[in-house]
């Protein structure tokens, strides 16, 4: 039994719950409310009129002439996160953070995981203590695995509460477009458009082996999540650290906050962690991005994957993707990736790989070789000349 915790119009919420004259007022919180930039969130009232999240203010000006425009102050949404979290940890210590507003339990091994009844009531009891506590709202997913229960999150919002099992998953997004499916992005679903999948159902039924032709090693992935199964643990954050792991980091010589520097960086070291696995035959599947800002507070967020990598570029886009998640626009003066939760590879080379896969991992062994006589800095890959 899993839970998937999102809260409601986080950062427009809190600013509302900090300020009693905003509630039940179209409040918008965007980056500099003066300069051109985009909407990081919209509250409820404000959504009415058509706004949205990553929209340009001034739209948003235009739409809701009437809104409230706040700048948005990310050290306090954190430090909410944070506590959220801890709230959390009274009822599992299975708490997975997933994104600033965010989180996964698995209830399995306590009480509430025992039934429907018993998990529903750990969702409400969530969203009580976050009421009564931080004057916030949450919508709450239950479901028997992180895809059905992040999925069901959304279903009701606000203050929503969702069970799904997987017939009940199936029932609500085989009708609907594939691109409603956790995970498929635009371009996928345009792919997947072009082969005549557009509805979940679609895809659920597809061939595997035009799949796999499509999309390589993801493509029965896509169907297996059609089918609403999904097998990949809830990954509790003081896990990773224990365990054992690997990697690098990089205090700057001067504090940077060009964005373009520090991804080049994520990029160098996604790599160098990467070829020390390979080296030491380990393969892993925590990724985890550490930043020091200037006044050296210092942030550290990981992510779970569905299965062991050893490459650069898995490990890379997991860091990226925490990057944008959680870069505050301050100078920054060390930067580090780690891979965590290793287990040895025995030398062998995972099985099942599809052409575009075993392309990509002959190209890792070329790269390993040159490197092997020529040194690290042989070859690199373009990104980390940045
Ligand atoms: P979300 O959970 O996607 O959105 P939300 O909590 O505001 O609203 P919902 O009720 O639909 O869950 O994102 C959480 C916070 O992350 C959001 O409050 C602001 C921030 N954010 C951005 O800064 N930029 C973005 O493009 C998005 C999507 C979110
Ligand atoms: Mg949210």
């Amino acid at each position: 039994m899993i839970l998937h915790i999102d809260m409601d119009a986080f950062f427009a919420a809190v600013e509302q719950a900090a300020n009693p004259r905003l509630k039940g007022r179209p409040v918008v919180v965007c980056g500099d409310p003066d300069r051109r930039g985009t909407v990081a969130t919209a509250s409820y009232e404000a959504r009415t009129f058509g706004v949205h999240s990553g929209m340009p203010t001034g739209e948003a000006r235009r739409l809701c002439p009437g809104g409230v425009f706040i700048e948005g102050d990310p050290e306090k949404y954190r430090s909410i996160s944070l506590y959220l979290l801890e709230l959390y940890k009274r009822l599992t210590p299975a708490v997975e953070p997933f994104s600033i507003d965010e989180a996964f339990l698995d209830l399995g091994g306590t009480a509430y995981g025992a039934s429907r009844t018993a998990a529903e009531l750990a969702g409400r009891t969530v969203q009580r203590w976050v009421a009564e506590r931080l004057g916030l709202s949450a919508s709450v997913g239950i479901g028997p695995n992180k895809l059905i229960a992040k999925m069901a999150a959304g279903v009701a919002k606000p203050q929503g509460l969702t069970y799904l099992d997987e017939d009940a998953f199936r029932r609500r997004w085989w009708p609907l477009p594939v691109a409603e499916l956790w995970g498929i992005g635009e371009q996928t679903a345009a792919a997947l458009g072009r082969l005549g999948i557009a509805t979940v159902g679609d895809l659920a039924h597809a061939p595997e082996a035009r799949l796999a032709g499509a999309f390589g090693v993801n493509g029965p992935r896509l169907k297996v999540a059609a089918w609403g199964e999904d097998t990949t643990p809830v990954v509790p954050y003081y896990e990773g650290a224990d365990s054992k792991s690997m990697g690098h980091e990089f205090t700057l010589l001067t504090d940077v906050r060009e964005r373009a520097v520090l991804e080049g960086l994520v990029l160098r070291l996604a790599d160098q962690v990467a070829r020390r696995m390979r080296r030491e035959d380990y393969r892993g599947r925590i990724v985890v991005l550490k930043v020091r800002y200037a006044d050296f507070t210092t942030v550290i967020r990981q992510r779970a994957l569905a299965e062991y990598v050893d490459d650069d570029r898995t490990i890379y886009r997991v860091a990226l993707r925490l990057l944008r998640e959680n870069l505050a626009p301050r100078p920054v003066r060390l930067i580090g990736v780690t891979c965590g939760g290793l287990e040895r590879a025995n030398g062998v080379e995972q099985e099942g790989l599809l052409v575009a896969d075993r392309r990509a991992r002959s190209l890792l062994r070329g790269v390993d070789r040159v490197r092997d006589r020529w040194g690290e800095r042989a070859v690199l890959r373009a990104g980390a000349l940045r």
